[in-house]
């Protein structure tokens, strides 16, 4: 049977219709077991050894065309359905976005499961199945609301495995259950994301939003996402979750390598298991307690194979994330692993007196960084900077003792999504321009840079560009309601909203910007300015800053002096599906952290790959695509990260000093607290959000604010010379190679996992 008879035969089970006759969402749910039976197909990759990537979070988004891509069916399924009157992208738009992740962190694991399958390596993730994703982002009178975001339908991507565990919280014992996700590399084999449950989760927990009991821990456990920690119970619920995933974890590798008839005593010549950040650092002392009381081993036997097996991701150094749980709550939740991390901290005393480097403090809280380092074989950075930053400066003290153990691996991103996905238009020109061969060895884009002065090249990469424009053009005005000039220049900056990230620096540019309009100069090609972020819903300031964007597009959008020569627009419920949209129409891309604080980006890649030029500091992996691309390339401004780091270190940043000495900062700063913004906004979160600016300004915001108009200004300039900017698209396009996540893996495999 071939590829349509056989999706015939499927729906014709399903729904007593031929393809044609399906609507979207029945197509979706045809394809979907048409894919899936694909899948169960595929050979599953095996080898000696085997990486499990355990996380918290694994943003994997949507599935089925990178299933159909890496399948390699795509093009003849598309064919298929065109001949029955159907598209890919309608029956895709029926797929759920499953969001299982906050950000740059859990969707770095969702490209790196794509990567580990593509080399062929023997690799499974390890994490939960929650009930409901990250929030869904809803505005109304210019405020965020979060509801809750479900994604579980009948039929999914998830398998039931009918693999139970018990997982006991001392005498409370609960019983899990595995889902599995196949993951299939790209023209290989088949690993698999391994998705932990609990059996009597209750959604009708959920009351109003998405608040609801955190004292019932049966029905809870898995039904949120990263559930909120600004209380008590709320830190408790995250302590449950964590020890859930790694216990099933645990069991499950136990288990695996068990059956392969592996002796546990030799767990790392078979096993590496790579800790995503410290949400998961649990698995050390629970793989331990499990080998000394039921597998017979000494706890010296067992500390030394559990750190020969562990190897751990450090993703951000803001203090805030770095956890540090009150031994009294691993006790409330866990109190079989406080004699066995009291055994690793005091083990750690004993040999080193330097406070800053114990598992136990004073106030008797927990660092679970601390657990990894000493009891992990490799720390790893995620780009050059940070990884420097770790060594010199946070984790200085470690790396004095452990300077073997530290190592950078500069984050990456899948080309499947971000490119052949997101981009057929730019995928299919590459192809025919230097052959496919970049697909499976990303440096082959370089090849473009011999076409550099090809008129023929240059002109359509730029229409590529424009067709991406005009189809998020029609997008934003059938999701948001605001007309956009496909003629303007795009500046985006899509990320989680934080400080650090300074979204609000951003949006100074924009008042700037819109006065200096109003002030009779206006730009040669009209701007649009395009935001896309989530705030964590106990996150005030970041709750301002959305509140200030969404106010400023009222007043920017609906002033027909102005609107002409700009726009603004913050779309909602930003997620990987929207980015998939917004990323292949950009045209500068928005890296503006404060230097030193953005360990990586991921997003920064996916825009240069998509032909955008990055507007940025010298913070994480801006600093690389710098070097790739050079001087001309790229808009770096502002401080540098040393400069950062000794301000902090001083204490002697002063935003004020800024505000005063500088007329054009002030005026931007004081027309949040404006008349005429007031008339739109609330009281309450301008005035908080202009105070913090003036007072404490924490992220230096206005430390850069000058330079970074100043250099975007230039950008927008050098935007209109049009032959110009073609070059910047293709050299970064063709520079883009190196933060293929395939690269990324490979290195993982070379230095830490050593997988055949
Ligand atoms: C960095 N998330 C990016 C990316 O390495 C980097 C923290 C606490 C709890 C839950 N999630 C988090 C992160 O820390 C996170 O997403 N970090 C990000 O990791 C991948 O590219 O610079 O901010």
């Amino acid at each position: 049977m071939n590829l349509e008879q056989t999706l015939n035969e499927i729906t014709g089970k399903l729904y007593g219709k031929n393809i044609g006759a399906c609507t979207d969402a029945q197509l979706y749910t045809g394809v979907l077991q048409l894919t899936k039976e694909k899948m169960a197909e595929t050979p599953a990759i095996t080898g000696d050894k085997k990486v499990y990537y355990i996380s918290m979070e694994f943003l994997i988004g949507k599935l089925l065309s990178n299933n159909l891509i890496n399948l390699g069916i795509y093009e003849e399924l598309s064919d298929i359905l065109k001949k029955n009157g159907k598209t890919i992208a309608d029956i895709e738009e029926a797929e759920p976005e499953p969001s299982l992740g906050n950000g740059g962190l859990g969707r770095l694991a969702a490209c790196f499961l794509d990567s580990i399958a593509t080399l062929g390596l023997p690799g499974d993730g390890i994490g939960l199945n929650y009930h409901f994703g990250l929030f869904k982002q809803v505005f109304k009178d210019h405020l965020q609301n979060a509801e809750k975001n479900d994604w579980i339908q009948k039929d999914s991507w998830l398998n039931n495995t009918g693999t139970k565990f018990e997982v006991a919280f001392g005498d409370r014992k609960v019983t899990s259950v595995l889902y599995d996700i196949d993951v299939v590399g790209y023209e290989n084999g088949l690993n698999k994301l391994h998705l932990f449950d609990v059996e009597t989760v209750d959604e009708s927990l959920v009351k109003k939003g998405i608040t609801f009991d955190k004292e019932a821990i049966e029905k809870n456990l898995t039904l949120f996402l990263y559930p909120d920690d600004s209380d008590e119970a709320g830190n408790l619920l995250r302590i449950y979750q964590e020890y859930f995933m790694v216990c099933n974890g645990a069991q499950l590798i136990l288990k695996e390598v068990k059956e392969k008839g592996y002796d546990l005593h030799t767990l790392p010549e078979h096993v590496a298991i790579q800790i995503n950040d410290t949400h998961p650092t649990m698995v050390i002392p629970e793989l331990i307690r499990i080998l000394t009381t039921e597998e017979g081993f000494t706890m010296d036997e067992a500390i030394d194979v559990v750190s020969r097996t562990c190897a751990y991701t450090n993703h951000t150094i803001l203090a805030e994330a770095l956890e540090k749980w009150p031994l009294a709550y691993i006790e409330k939740v866990v109190p079989q692993l406080v004699p066995i991390i009291k055994e690793l901290s005091d083990r750690v005393a004993k040999k080193y007196k330097d406070e800053k480097v114990q598992i136990i403090d004073k106030d008797k809280r927990v660092h679970m960084a601390h657990i990894d380092i000493h009891y992990g074989y490799s720390v790893n950075g995620v780009a050059a900077i940070h990884t420097e930053i770790l060594k010199e400066s946070e984790l200085n003290h470690f790396y004095k003792i452990y300077p073997e153990k530290f190592n950078n691996k500069t984050n990456g991103i899948t080309f499947r999504r971000w490119l052949l996905s997101c981009n057929h238009e730019l995928a299919a020109f590459l192809t025919q321009t230097i052959g496919d061969g970049y697909k499976k060895d990303a440096e082959e884009l370089q090849k473009l840079l011999e076409h550099k002065d090809d008129q023929a090249v240059l002109d359509a990469i730029y229409d590529i560009k424009k067709t991406k424009k005009a189809e998020l053009v029609s997008y934003i005005k059938e999701k948001e309601g605001v007309e956009l000039n496909p003629d303007s220049i795009f500046d985006i900056q899509v990320k989680r909203l934080h400080e650090y990230k300074r979204q609000q620096m951003n949006a100074l540019y924009i008042i700037h910007k819109y006065l200096e309009i109003k002030g009779g100069r206006k730009p040669s090609t009209p701007l649009t300015f395009i935001f896309g972020a989530k705030a964590a819903p106990a996150y005030v300031i970041a709750q301002d800053i959305i509140h200030l964007l969404l106010v400023m597009s009222d007043i920017i959008n609906n002033d027909p002096e102005v609107s002409p020569y700009m726009k603004l627009v913050m779309v909602e419920n930003y997620n990987v599906s929207y980015a998939e949209k917004l990323i292949p129409a950009c045209d500068i891309s928005e890296q503006i952290s404060l230097a030193s604080k953005e360990a990586s980006g991921t997003g920064n890649m996916k825009f240069m790959l998509n032909g955008a030029v990055t507007l940025g500091t010298s913070d994480g992996a801006n600093v690389e695509i710098h070097e790739l691309v050079g001087d001309d390339n790229i808009y770096i401004f502002g401080k540098d990260s040393d400069t950062v780091i000794k301000h902090y270190e001083k204490a002697d940043y002063v935003s004020k000093d800024y505000y005063k000495k500088s007329p054009v900062i002030k005026e931007a700063v004081d027309f949040i607290v404006s008349k005429e913004v007031l008339k739109v906004g609330k009281k309450e979160n301008l005035e908080r959000l202009y105070n913090e600016l003036l007072n404490k300004d924490w992220f230096m915001t206005l430390l850069d604010l000058e330079d970074y108009i100043k250099v975007k200004d230039q950008a927008f300039a050098d935007y209109e010379d049009q032959q110009k900017w073609k070059k910047m698209m293709l050299v970064n396009i063709a520079k883009a190679g190196f933060f293929s996540s395939d690269r990324t893996i490979a290195e993982y495999n070379r230095d830490i996992w050593k997988l055949k």
